[in-house]
């Protein structure tokens, strides 16, 4: 059994989708990080990093103990190494997807991520201006990049849908609120609009990890916190002794 540790975020439905085109048997682990299940000393055992997704294989191909992999890239390739799909195995074929993953993972994800923190905040900490501009510039720069490259590609490792384009489609569904129109992105929209369409996409984008939580309905001193907990996030102490000396 796969176990995922999973909240219904652009970088949690990449895998979802995947589960899915796979038909894989999977269990949702709930992380929920609004509040916190991230910290957890038993979180990060799993993640040094403290960020959902984390995928645990109960039952390896090796037979041996549970593998565990973080990083919602790292997913991606162990789950279709596992199913033998969605990943070719000649060094051309994979190294075109290789690129395109490795292009989300550094570029697509993170810069999205700043693009609709800084839209979303308003003006509660000072003016946002620049970064929103920033941010809004760099994602419909990449847009471009996509649509450049299926103006001659169907998917974008090639002719074959693969993980490149799994991974990369969550973080395009709300290109509306990252500032951007779809109208402008012609081969974009029509990749987007096929992908749509597939019944596994369907279903990986609308797992649930339970029920949603009213943010509202919390109390003044929870929300404080779970605020706190995202936005001041600092280095975590390493232990002061028993470690790897120089
Ligand atoms: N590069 C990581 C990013 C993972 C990530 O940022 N996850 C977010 C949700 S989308 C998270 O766990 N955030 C918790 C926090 O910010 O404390 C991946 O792709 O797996």
């Amino acid at each position: 059994m796969l176990d995922l540790h999973y909240w219904p975020t652009p970088n949690g439905k990449k895998v979802t989708i995947l589960l899915e085109e796979c038909g894989l048997p999977y269990r949702i682990v709930p992380t929920n990080i609004g509040k916190g299940d991230q910290f957890t000393a038993d979180f990060l055992k799993i993640n040094p990093n403290n960020r959902m997704p984390v995928l645990v294989d109960q039952e390896p191909a090796d037979g041996g103990a549970p593998i565990s992999v973080f990083e919602s890239g790292a997913i991606m390739m162990y789950i279709a190494e596992k199913a033998g799909k969605f990943y070719p195995q000649d060094v051309r074929g994979r190294y075109e997807v290789n690129q395109w993953l490795i292009w989300q993972m550094a570029n697509q994800g993170p810069k999205s991520g700043e693009c609709g923190h800084f839209r979303r905040l308003g003006d509660t900490q000072g003016d946002q201006s620049y970064a929103v501009r920033r941010f809004t510039d760099e994602v419909n720069r990449m847009y471009g990049v996509l649509n450049n490259q299926l103006y001659n590609h169907r998917y974008l490792a090639g002719d074959a849908y693969s993980i490149a384009d799994m991974i990369c489609y969550p973080w395009t569904v709300n290109i509306a609120g990252q500032g951007s129109d779809i109208n402008d992105f012609k081969y974009f929209k029509r990749w987007f609009d096929e992908l749509n369409e597939r019944p596994a996409v369907q279903k990986g984008m609308a797992v649930t990890a339970g029920p949603t939580e009213d943010f509202a309905a919390l109390s003044p001193e929870e929300r404080e916190r779970r605020q706190k907990l995202l936005f001041n996030q600092r280095a975590r102490p390493a232990p002061a002794t028993g470690g790897i000396e120089a």
